[in-house]
This record gives structure tokens, C-alpha cells and sequence, in this order.
């Protein structure tokens, strides 16, 4: 397993702290758009790679979307967007960055009803509670099916595939969390191992795989161990979110990686034991005391201890 940090597209503290903890990988966004060249042109992610490879980073994997709602709601203009998935995935394939973690959330990404939720000692983790979401708003587009999303993700795969192939870039199709349907009458597809195996099977390749999110996975109430096994065996294991939660997906809270209800050690152990050696990384982290939770889940303090703990369990698991 290689051990990545999420960092920005430009050097932070947190660069310098994930070397001195001996993490070397790196998992990245979109640089922003700059003299004209959007973030998916292939100057512009090559300045990016330069300057993590200049800190001592091997760039793993590309964490972040282009515009894509239109492909996921099925609207006039998902061509154009497509295509703007298709030459990042080029750019990246000639680029060598072999992961593009992506998502099919329809009109909004991960979601929690609360960011000020308290943990162990008065730690802040974020947390989602369904039946505060009852009442809750439709969102502009909804209400929008299960069916609709299976064939609007039919419809990209289909697009971008065969370009993942010729560049020899990794499709890692992350969960949808909550993993729960529908919310503000948006549906949610990709809620369990099962739907993961569906998506992944709609246009079979080599190439498309998923993001193995520990914390999204256990929230929908999947055996994780079993679930690496699953992926594992079939090839589609491409990277790892490695978090954990307490709870079910009608109501759960984020936790710190030490106490949550996954037995991480034989997490950890499962990854061993079926030979994973790509990247992953720490995933959603408690906001600690003196930091002001502007990003809940991202902070820095969590991730120091979650390095520390990931590094740990490495060490028993494959050594
Ligand atoms: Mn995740």
C-alpha cells in the first residue's frame, strides 16, 4: 500500500509536514485555471506534477471533477462536458498519473446534516442524521430516478472508457455518501458493494474500478474486510480511502480512525493479504482543539494523528 495525503495544488504547511511524517505520495486536485488554461490542460496539470515531484511527491492520483452534472442529470451539454473529462484523462495518461478518482452524485457532492458534531474529548467530526432531511427542500433539478442515473452513468462510461484505456488512466468510482436515496429527491446510486460491482460491470474494462471508501462502505453496513477481498480478487480495487465511522447510513457520525466500529488492524491486514499496492490515504479527520473548522474533514491535527496510525498499522499488517 502507498500511503498518500490529499494536499493543495500549491505548497501548504501540510506538504512539508507529510514528508517529515515519511508520506511520499500524493493525492491531488484540479490547479486552478491560469493565463487561459483550464485546470485540465495539459500544461497547467504539468506545472502541478513539477511542483510535487520538485517537493519529493509522486503524484498517485487526481481527486477531483470537472464540471459533470449535466452528464449525471442527462442534460443538453453533457457532450461538451465529457469531453472535458476525456482530455483530462488524456492529459493525465501522458502525464503518468495513472488514478482519477471520480463520483456520480447528482447536483451535490458528500453531504452530513452537521459539521460541529462532538467526539472523543470535544474533537469536532461531521455527521448526518436522515430524518432531519425529510423536510428538507428539493434541490432545482429534482425530483431525479434511480433509473435516470443508471443510464446517464451508462451513457458516460461508455464516452470515457475507451479514452481511460488508450491512456492508461485508472477509473476509481467512488461510493456515494451517504450512501442512502433519495436526498432533496435526488437519488443516490452507488449505496452498497453490490452497486459498486453494477457500475463497474456497465462497460467492463480493465480501466474502471472503484475507490474502495472505507467510511462510506461501513456506514452502508458492508463487511469491509470481505469487501477488499471482493474488489481485490476481481482487479478493480484502484484506491483506498482509509476512515472509519460509527453508525448506520439513516444516522452516523464520523470518528477519529482509532474508534470507530471497522477493526481497522484487519482492515489493514486484508490489504496485506491480498497484495494491494496502490495508493490510499486518510480520508474525512476530526477538526481538533485550536483549529477553526473552516474544513471539516481536512484539517490538519486529525491528519497528523491518522498518518501516524495508518503508518502503524502498516508497519504490523505487511511487514
Ligand atoms: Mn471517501
Amino acid at each position: 500500500m502507498k500511503l498518500a495525503e490529499v494536499l493543495g495544488t500549491h505548497e501548504t504547511p501540510m506538504w512539508s509536514w507529510c514528508k517529515q511524517l515519511g508520506v511520499d505520495h500524493a493525492v491531488v486536485g484540479l490547479p486552478p485555471e491560469r493565463n487561459g488554461m483550464k485546470p485540465w490542460d495539459y500544461i497547467n496539470l504539468l506545472h502541478m506534477k513539477q511542483r510535487f515531484e520538485n517537493f519529493g511527491f509522486q503524484v498517485e492520483v487526481i481527486e477531483a471533477r470537472p464540471p459533470a452534472n449535466k452528464i449525471k442529470l442527462g442534460q443538453p451539454g453533457r457532450d461538451e462536458e465529457i469531453a472535458t473529462v476525456q482530455e483530462l484523462l488524456r492529459n493525465m495518461g501522458k502525464l503518468g498519473i495513472r488514478v482519477w478518482c471520480y463520483d456520480f452524485m447528482a447536483e451535490f457532492n458528500w453531504f452530513r446534516t452537521s459539521t460541529s458534531t462532538r467526539t472523543r474529548g470535544g474533537a469536532i467530526v461531521t455527521s448526518y442524521d436522515h430524518s432531519l432531511m425529510k423536510a428538507a427542500p428539493f434541490t432545482e433539478n429534482a425530483p431525479i430516478s434511480e433509473d435516470q442515473l443508471w443510464t446517464n452513468l451508462e451513457y458516460y462510461l461508455k464516452a470515457i472508457v475507451p479514452v481511460a484505456e488508450e491512456a492508461g488512466v485508472k477509473l476509481a468510482l467512488h461510493p456515494d455518501d451517504p450512501p442512502i436515496s433519495p436526498i432533496r429527491g435526488v437519488s443516490r446510486i452507488l449505496t452498497s458493494a453490490s452497486a459498486l460491482d453494477r457500475a463497474v460491470n456497465l462497460v467492463p474494462s480493465e480501466m474502471s474500478g472503484i475507490t474502495l471508501c472505507q467510511g462510506t462502505l461501513a456506514t452502508a453496513g458492508e463487511d469491509i474486510p470481505a469487501t477488499i477481498r471482493h474488489f481485490a480478487q476481481r482487479d478493480k480495487l484502484f484506491f483506498v480511502h482509509f476512515r472509519d465511522v460509527r453508525g448506520n447510513a439513516e444516522k452516523f457520525e464520523e470518528t477519529f480512525h482509532d474508534d470507530g466500529k471497522t477493526d481497522m488492524l484487519e482492515a489493514m491486514r486484508t490489504y496485506a493479504s491480498v497484495g494491494y499496492d496502490g495508493p490510499s490515504r486518510p480520508d474525512h479527520v476530526p477538526t481538533l482543539t485550536g483549529e477553526n473548522n473552516d474544513n471539516p474533514g481536512y484539517e490538519s491535527l486529525g491528519r497528523l494523528f491518522a498518518i501516524g496510525y495508518i503508518k502503524g498499522l502498516m508497519e504490523a499488517a505487511y511487514r
